[in-house]
């Protein structure tokens, strides 16, 4: 019983998840704007919704470009905007096989004399900026899935203004890193000139690719600060970002846009839904500092591929070793004088050099920031740095294989057999976590 208590925690210590987020940041007091959104079925709610390119409308979902090489698609919201203030919801799906994918995609709100449908060429609006054109007029919220840069630092979430219609010569060889809209709100709280601010963040890392979920992202436009909130794993937004845009800037008479790229590497690039809506002058602002927020570069990428290597390799060496430790005292049971031998081996051999190991690896995982796994195996540092205390840490033969722990002693000590499967269990669970960050 108490043996199954013990695997059942661990599990759940290790498949813990950070609680949902609390706020909502959308404001569901307004109506919904049926004439800028989208809803299932998708191919009978389009109607004020233009699309072209590689772009192919299906009854649940918008694929803006397939997991093929090369594609670039759009849609475009005929209906133009009629309020200053307004938010756009959307959900979108970005996955494909194999291990790295993009290019990326955007939303964007751009000037109406871009409409497509003026233009003799269908796919006018498509060009190299995850879709769009580099004379595009208005301003993207871009979605970057491809690390170009090898920096760790993508999929990653930004915006790129273009209020004049200029050409833009963006450098996707650096992720947009020079190109990246940053003026920062000034006006709002949770942002700069509030002294409770702790997020300045122009920009964001949201692992949003392959995540088997469908990703929710919120745009909120008010008072001319535009705020952009993310929720990959369907617990709640968390903030990303926000810029405030020049005072005389409206963007009434823009349209809303999507489009996506892919180029060497492929996505499926999908919009499952898009619910939008107006917000008035007198609405509240938010403060983007009681948001939980994304950071500039991703928790799991916070170190190299060498430092999750060294932990797969060392947290192999101790599986592998609290395996042969487990069966070999399975091995002696019954055969006391076997037993004794055993014992006597792993007393004077193995004990400390193991211990000593497992401590260092555990030391290197509170640099690692994954506090799941730093926790479990710092339960078990602090097992046996109390066993040392209290000098209980050999092995002794009458315990073996029983359930018999030290005769006189009061402290509290699991039998050989728990402390051995304890041992492996929480091993093998940290070695998964390992492989997983070693695989990204
Ligand atoms: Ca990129
Ligand atoms: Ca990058």
């Amino acid at each position: 019983m108490m043996k199954w208590l013990i695997v059942a925690s661990l599990v759940a210590i290790v498949v813990a998840q950070s609680s949902p987020g609390l706020l909502d940041p959308v404001s569901h007091e307004h109506k919904i704007e049926q004439h800028h959104s989208l809803h299932s079925p998708i191919d009978k709610s389009q109607v004020y919704w233009n699309f072209g390119g590689s772009t192919v409308v299906t009854k649940n979902f918008i694929r803006l470009s397939p997991s093929t090489q090369d594609r670039r698609g759009w849609i475009w919201n005929e209906y133009p905007l009629e309020s200053d203030n307004w938010e756009i919801e959307f959900k979108m799906e970005v996955f494909s096989k194999p291990h790295f994918g993009g290019d990326g995609l955007g939303f964007w709100v751009l000037a109406s004399e871009m409409d497509p449908s003026f233009s003799g060429e269908p796919d006018a609006i498509n060009g190299p900026i995850f879709g769009m054109k580099n004379e595009f007029k208005g301003f993207g919220v871009l979605f970057d899935v491809y690390d170009n840069d090898n920096r760790r630092n993508n999929p990653s979430v930004f915006v790129l203004t273009n209020f004049e219609g200029k050409t833009l010569k963006p450098n996707h060889d650096n992720d947009y890193e020079d190109d990246m809209y940053n003026v920062k709100p000034s006006t709002v709280p949770g942002h700069v000139g509030d002294p409770k601010s702790v997020y300045q963040a122009h920009k964001c890392v949201a692992d949003f690719r392959n995540t088997g979920k469908v990703s929710k992202i919120l745009v909120k436009y008010l008072h001319k600060v535009l705020h952009v909130y993310v929720d990959t794993q369907q617990q709640g937004y968390k903030f990303c970002l926000a810029v405030e845009f020049p005072s005389d800037k409206t963007f009434r008479d823009h349209h809303f846009a999507f489009t996506s790229a892919t180029g060497q590497v492929a996505d499926n690039m999908d919009i499952v839904e898009v619910t939008t809506r107006y917000l008035a002058e007198s609405d509240r602002d938010l403060d983007d500092s009681q948001f939980a927020h994304y950071g500039q570069s991703s928790s799991t990428h916070r170190f190299s591929g060498v430092f999750w290597f060294l932990l797969t390799v060392v947290g192999f060496g101790l599986t592998l070793f609290a395996g042969y430790e487990l069966v070999s005292f399975k091995s002696v049971v019954g055969n006391y004088q076997e037993a004794t031998r055993l014992c006597l081996k792993f007393n004077t051999k193995f004990i400390t050099p193991h211990f000593a190991v497992h401590a260092g690896l555990t030391l290197l995982l509170l640099f690692g920031g994954t506090w799941s796994v730093f926790f479990l195996n710092f339960l078990l540092v602090g097992y046996r740095a109390y066993l040392y205390r209290v000098n209980q840490h050999k092995y002794f033969p009458d315990s073996v294989g029983g359930t018999k722990v030290h005769k006189g002693f009061n402290g509290f000590l699991l039998s050989n057999d728990l402390r051995q499967m304890t041992t492996l269990l929480i091993y093998f669970l940290s070695e998964v976590i390992y492989v997983s960050h070693l695989l990204g």
